[in-house]
């Protein structure tokens, strides 16, 4: 194991990684920014370091300085957690060219999952399931026009280097289509330095269910099933969920076993998740691959009894997954709440400053993961997200009923927060019966007239 890892993010994620490594007996180095300087989680870890000024340009995005840090203080590897630089394969390099261990997979690895043509290709190899399309990146307009005729539309454009939902153009006609070819290529090329894009067919009404995957330096691959992640707005998840209800089965135990072939093709170790579709019909199709643990870790941690965050720091360590496929069982079900510091009442501005009341659920089946305490100041530079909200129950009923009781004994103030939209979602007809689908949120949040 390791002797000594440095935590290259903040927030809740960097205390989550701080209580893994405690527990794993690993001391922790933890980096941080002016604008986090007082954060409550740094006293937690062994040391900790400052990497740069608010802004994370120039601090949590910056790769010298990670490194500068990472050396300084001698540890034997980094952990990314999520956003800032966790999918950035130069980073995963620059740790390897200077000896560090990244906790996450290869830059090669990352490279060819990160690059949506190339992870399509792989998935389609494996067995796993894709929408129609192009099998590489349009080389000229009438081999889309083609290609757009014979899986009907509507279609959708997409960036190979995109991914989140940026760059992406829905055609329903051959003359959209061709307007729209030329604009996303050029979009691709001003965002991502790369314009290639290619077409599939657009699914309107879908179910976004996602599948957690640990691979290993073994060659080993197991999935941790499920997260139906439908409940979103503008590309954000909002509930996330596991399992997902109204799931046929039998048809995600087949994709599971394909997206566990996948991931041992592209011999990728550390934890990843694979983003699917899911149709009316109940089929799956694979969107992308994520190639770090994900903010809504916690749902898999609770219905599996594994620790997503320990796993991913052994694996990085060289050890074997240590688990069974057939080993992996699911009890119960986990609801995990987004608690963001924005008033949902005003357009989710952001809502950053002090809070002064910060007055936390607990009880039986209740987790939550943050970093705040009382009298902690949001700093205004970083994403909103303050802390989650998990529970697990052995039905999915319980669990919605634990969630309303845990939001209920939440309270927080005098910034706003999302634990006002939660309620109303927990209570939600619609979202009660399971089953909602990715537009669902933005169609309950558009004023009536
Ligand atoms: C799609 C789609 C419909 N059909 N692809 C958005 C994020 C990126 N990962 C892929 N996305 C979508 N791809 C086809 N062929 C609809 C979306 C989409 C979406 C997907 C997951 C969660 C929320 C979403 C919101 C809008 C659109």
């Amino acid at each position: 194991m390791f002797k000594r890892v440095l935590i290259a993010n903040r927030g809740e994620i960097a205390l989550r990684i701080i209580r893994a490594c405690q527990e794993l007996g690993v001391e922790t180095v933890c980096v941080y920014s002016t604008a986090d300087k007082d954060a409550p989680y740094l006293k937690l870890a062994d040391r900790a370091i400052c990497i740069g000024p608010g802004p994370a340009k120039e601090s949590y995005l910056n790769i010298a300085r990670l490194i500068a840090a990472a050396e300084v203080t001698d540890v034997d590897a980094i952990h990314p957690g999520y956003g800032f630089l966790s999918e950035r394969p130069d980073f995963s390099a620059a740790c390897r060219d200077c000896k560090i261990e990244f906790i996450g997979p290869t830059p090669e690895a990352m490279q060819m999952l990160g690059d949506k043509v190339e992870c399509k290709k792989t998935a389609r190899a494996a067995g796993v399931p894709v929408f129609p399309g192009s099998e590489d990146a349009i080389e000229d307009e009438e081999e889309a026009v083609r290609i757009a005729r014979d899986i009907g539309y509507p279609v959708i454009i997409k960036a190979s280097a995109g991914g989140g939902g940026r760059g992406m153009k829905v055609c329903h006609n051959e003359a959209t289509l061709r307007n729209q070819l030329r604009v996303a290529s050029q979009e691709a090329q001003a965002a991502f330095g790369n314009g290639a894009v290619f077409i599939e067919k657009y699914l309107e009404h879908a179910r976004h269910v996602e599948i957690q995957m640990l691979g290993d330096k073994h060659g080993d691959a197991i999935y941790l099933w499920e997260r139906d992640c439908s409940m979103q707005r503008r590309h954000q998840k909002v509930i996330e969920e596991a399992p997902g209800p109204h799931i046929d089965r039998d048809k995600l135990r087949k994709v599971c076993e394909s997206a566990a072939k996948m991931i041992r093709a592209a011999k990728y170790h550390g934890a990843a998740t694979c983003e699917f579709l899911m149709d009316g019909r109940g089929d799956f199709y694979m969107l992308e691959v994520n190639t770090r643990v994900q903010v809504e870790h916690p749902v898999t941690e609770l219905i599996t009894g594994i620790d997503i965050v320990k796993a991913s720091i052994r694996i990085a360590a060289g050890e074997r997954i240590g688990v069974k496929q057939s080993d992996v069982q699911v009890r119960g079900h986990a609801i995990e709440c987004r608690i963001n510091a924005e008033d949902p009442d005003k357009g989710f501005r952001p809502s950053a400053g002090k809070i002064e009341t910060w007055q936390v659920p607990g009880g039986p089946g209740v987790r939550l993961d943050s970093h705040v305490v009382p009298g902690y100041v949001v700093p205004p530079n970083y994403d909103s997200m303050i802390g989650k909200l998990i529970v697990h129950a052995d039905t999915r009923d319980e669990a919605l009923d634990r969630m309303a009781r845990a939001l209920r004994e939440f309270k927080v103030g005098p910034i706003h927060t999302t634990i006002s939209l939660h309620q109303r979602l927990i209570e939600n007809t619609d979202f009660r019966r399971g089953g909602v689908d990715i537009h669902y949120l933005e169609r309950l949040l558009k004023p009536q007239k």
